[in-house]
């Protein structure tokens, strides 16, 4: 048997769980995951590579109504992914699909790309088999989709099927990354997601949006089984800085151990990490300051 190989592009609304899936497919933690949606900001590659071929998963930020510059970026990454992509898998989840303003923009995005479209219906273990399958028929009546299934990324149900079912879509052809390979991203873009995500999970409300992370320093010393990170945290007010540092710099403390915990794991290695907070107003509208921070614009 010849191998296969293509980029599938996991598109769809913020929260569903493309991130999740992508993590499940490759077995291995590349996106970051947290319950808030909007949290995938950048084009993510995840690389399965097995005897039937190899697939490049490319996870995306939900696609949103955009409100500040650095959602504007989130989507136009999000459709440039769609662009790339070999095969494009719209990913929902239980709340329902309808005409709401974010259905009508992913609606809009996938209509324009021209390669087939596979709809995943995610989280059956939440919304059961039944309920699910209702909704993918549904949304099947047309040939809008070329195929639908039901998956649960966090239980790993019914991913096999789909994955099978890219492989049996895609083209014969070379792999495009070494085999041993399960991303192309850095280890330092992996360790500023890393802190970022910790961030996003402990705080509340708005403030996750307006957090951003700058890998300052990366050095690793093999010699000593050691990396050290020196990284920014980005906030947008005075009073999101006393909130990130905690009582006492308590909840700092916290994001850090949590994050040198899990680096830890990641690289093999010892990390020290050091963690600083900034107040940079307005970041999140400003252009120059998401060049700055590798947001490209599109
Ligand atoms: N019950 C259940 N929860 C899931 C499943 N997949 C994802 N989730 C949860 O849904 C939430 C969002 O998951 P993500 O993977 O971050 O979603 P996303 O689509 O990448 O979100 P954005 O990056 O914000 O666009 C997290 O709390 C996940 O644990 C699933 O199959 N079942
Ligand atoms: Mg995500």
């Amino acid at each position: 048997m010849n191998r296969k190989s293509g980029f599938v592009a996991l598109l769809g609304r913020p929260n569903v769980g493309k991130s999740t899936l992508l993590n499940r497919i490759v077995r291995a933690k590349i996106a970051i995951v947290t319950r808030k949606p909007q949290t995938t900001r950048d084009r993510i590659a995840g690389i399965l590579t097995e005897t039937r071929g190899q697939i490049v998963f490319l996870d995306s930020p939900g696609i949103h109504k955009p409100t500040r510059a650095l959602n504007s970026h989130m989507v136009r990454t999000a459709c440039r992914i769609g662009e790339e992509a070999d095969i494009v898998a719209h990913v929902i989840d239980d709340r329902p699909v309808g005409k709401g303003p974010e259905d009508a923009m992913v609606r809009g995005i996938l209509e324009k790309i021209p390669v087939p479209r596979i709809l995943v219906v995610n989280k059956v273990d939440r919304i059961g088999r039944a309920a699910a399958d209702e909704v993918r028929k549904s949304l099947s009546r047309d040939d809008f989709y070329a195929a639908s299934f039901l998956v649960s990324a966090t239980k790993g149900d019914g991913v096999e099927a789909f994955v099978t079912a890219l492989f049996a879509r895609l083209p014969e052809g070379p792999a495009f990354y070494p085999e041993e390979d399960l991303t192309d991203l850095p280890m330092r873009f992996i360790a500023k997601e890393v802190i970022r995500e910790k961030l996003f999970e402990g705080l509340a409300e708005e403030i996750p949006y307006s957090i951003a992370v700058r890998i300052d320093e990366y050095k690793e010393e093999p010699e000593k089984n050691l990396i050290r990170i020196r990284a920014e945290i980005l906030v947008e007010r005075d009073s999101q800085k006393g909130i990130v540092i905690g009582k006492g710099g308590a909840f700092l403390k916290k994001v850090g151990m949590a994050s040198r915990l899990e680096l830890e794991k990641e690289t093999g290695s010892r990390v020290y990490l050091e963690l600083f907070v900034v107040v940079e107003r307005d970041w999140s509208r400003s252009e120059s300051m998401l060049r700055h921070l590798g947001y490209e614009p599109g």
